[in-house]
């Protein structure tokens, strides 16, 4: 770096005192971040087992100020008449983008309170998309498909996480303080709970969702009437 006459030591004192203000400004806070961890397990009707853990959602609710959510753009795909993945977690703002795999046509559609949209029906290698403003649960359906079924839960909070096939789930880089965290299924009984989150982060252990109240009821199409499969579509 070529330095100007007259410049010389101050500017290099100078820099070193940015560097350490820098350093006292940024320090503390990367430390006080841990991960919230554990594992979530559904309560079934009995003899009924859970194969879509990963369809559980874990979030935190800071009872202070939060940093920002950051919107992005991610995608459910269309594919063997199904939402894949069935449930998908995103920031307020982002775009979800739904992609038609099958060699046939589909259109999704949402009637949710604040969050209500309706693609059209498309065909393959088409894409519909929404952009989700307001945090909530936005169930998506099919119009031509009666069994299609998914879940956009959309997050005011920065942190959140979805858990694995075994229920397993890890919230990242989770900043000290006290929190109110949010577990969902859309078969459960919604629960919360107080976590205190220290800067090694909190486990919760296990978690337990209460399912066994669940019963399918099915949807209606986007004009609120019953589907009438007129397209031949069998299930
Ligand atoms: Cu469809």
């Amino acid at each position: 770096m070529r330095l100007f006459a007259g410049e010389g030591s101050m500017g290099v004192l100078s820099a070193a005192r940015h560097a350490a203000l820098l350093i006292c400004v940024c320090a503390p806070a990367l430390a006080a971040q841990g991960a919230v961890s554990g594992q979530v397990s559904l309560i079934e009707r009995p003899g009924e087992s859970s194969e879509d853990l990963a369809d559980v959602i874990v979030w935190l609710e800071p009872t202070g100020a939060a940093r920002r959510n950051s919107p992005s753009k991610t995608t459910i795909r269309l594919s063997g008449r199904q939402f894949s993945p069935r449930v998908r977690a995103v920031a307020e703002g982002s775009k979800v983008e739904f992609p038609n795999e099958d060699s046939f046509s589909h259109n999704v559609f949402s009637k949710a309170v604040n969050g209500a949209f309706d693609t059209g029906v498309y065909g393959r290698g088409k894409t519909g998309e929404q952009t989700f403003r307001e945090a909530g649960v936005f169930p998506i359906y099919c119009n031509i498909h009666p069994r299609m079924t998914g879940y956009v839960v959309v997050m005011k909070s920065p942190y959140y996480a979805q858990a694995g096939d075994d229920g397993r789930f890890s919230v990242a880089n989770v900043p000290a303080g006290t929190y109110t965290m949010h577990v969902w299924h859309d078969r459960a009984v919604a629960l919360e709970k107080a976590v205190v989150v220290t800067a090694g982060g909190a486990a919760t252990g296990r978690i337990e969702l209460d399912a066994s109240g669940y019963r399918f009821v099915q949807h209606k199409n986007k004009l609120g009437q019953e589907y009438t499969n007129a397209n031949g579509d069998r299930y």
